[in-house]
């Protein structure tokens, strides 16, 4: 029987199917071949009678994050907030790359504009916008934006990141209040007792899937294989120069005439995305392998 893993706890995967919900384990082989099912997983499945049942076989998946643990995602949607805290461009870039690198459609939800005319704020936001990038303005207090973030997310498996603070929950709330999330101080103390669970779960929204992952904050990079020869043209406002450097391989670090470095002289590339560039860079060559820095120039 085919179905999809909605739910991980204690090592018991929920798998909803055409004949409703089965709790499964995974097949013993699974572990020896070190493959580890995950929500999200679309799987094939041994039901028994009594709706238990074993995950045999995992399809094709379109693409994975490591922490929240998920596949099949189609958005992420990362919230920062005007104030309390205030943005981080740099943590915003890497879960850009990860979008980028997993084919998962990045929004991004700039929260509690009820509490700040910030002007650098509101020209962050504007920066993303005129990389192409979906951009929200929301408030969870007032519920400004929030039936548009709706619209947007309609119909999507979707994962909610953004550091603790945000209102990320709050917002979840906003959009699907059947969640009932708990926010502020109480999920703080609460939170960590539950994240060391491994507790995942896809709840049903507008047609689509709402991970709630109580634990996580920013998106990191470590385990994604991403090489940095890709790294370049996850970087969209740098597309219309990588032909134009002098060197086939240019890594635009250090190399002279560098055509991305002189854009970003010239005003035409922020210095800011640059600057994360070079350091998602110079974290994926530590990352490496040594194999792989050997292919990889
Ligand atoms: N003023 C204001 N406060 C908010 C908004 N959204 C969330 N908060 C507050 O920010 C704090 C953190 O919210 P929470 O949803 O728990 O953030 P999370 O850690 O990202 O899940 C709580 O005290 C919320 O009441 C908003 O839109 N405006
Ligand atoms: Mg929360
Ligand atoms: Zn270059």
């Amino acid at each position: 029987m085919k179905g999809k893993i909605i739910k991980l706890l204690s090592g018991v995967y929920t798998v909803d199917t055409a004949d409703g919900f089965y709790e499964c384990r995974a097949k013993g082989s699974f572990r020896k071949k070190g493959i580890t099912p995950v929500a999200g997983d679309e799987v094939e499945i041994l039901a028994m009678p009594d709706h238990t049942g074993r995950i045999e076989k995992i399809e094709q998946r379109k693409n994975y994050l490591i922490r929240p643990n998920v596949s099949n995602v189609d958005v992420i949607c990362y919230v920062s907030s005007y104030q309390k805290p205030v943005p981080a461009p740099f943590t915003i870039d890497k879960m850009l790359v990860i979008a980028h690198s997993q084919g998962i459609t990045p929004i991004l939800v700039f929260n509690k504009s009820d509490l700040s005319e910030d002007d650098e704020c509101r020209a962050l936001a504007d920066r993303y916008r005129s990389l192409g990038y979906s951009v929200f303005d929301t408030s969870a207090a007032s519920g400004a934006g929030v039936a548009s973030l709706r619209e947007a997310l309609a119909g999507k498996t979707v994962v909610f990141a953004g550091n603790t603070g945000v209102g990320k929950s709050s917002i979840m709330n906003a959009l699907y209040p059947q969640l009932e999330l708990e926010t502020g101080e109480i999920s703080l103390k609460l939170g960590r007792g539950r994240h060391t669970t491994r507790h995942i779960e896809l709840y049903p929204q507008d047609g689509g899937l709402i991970a709630d992952t109580p634990g996580f904050g920013a998106l990191e990079l470590e385990g994604y294989d991403i090489s940095r020869n890709e790294l370049p043209r996850y970087f969209p406002e740098f597309l219309p120069f990588l032909e134009q450097c002098p060197y086939l391989d240019c890594a635009h670090m250090n190399e002279r005439d560098c055509a991305v470095k002189n854009a970003v002289e010239e005003g035409k590339i922020h210095n800011s995305r640059y600057e994360s560039y070079r350091q998602i860079y110079q974290f994926l060559k530590e990352e490496e392998t040594p194999w792989q820095k050997k292919i990889n120039r």
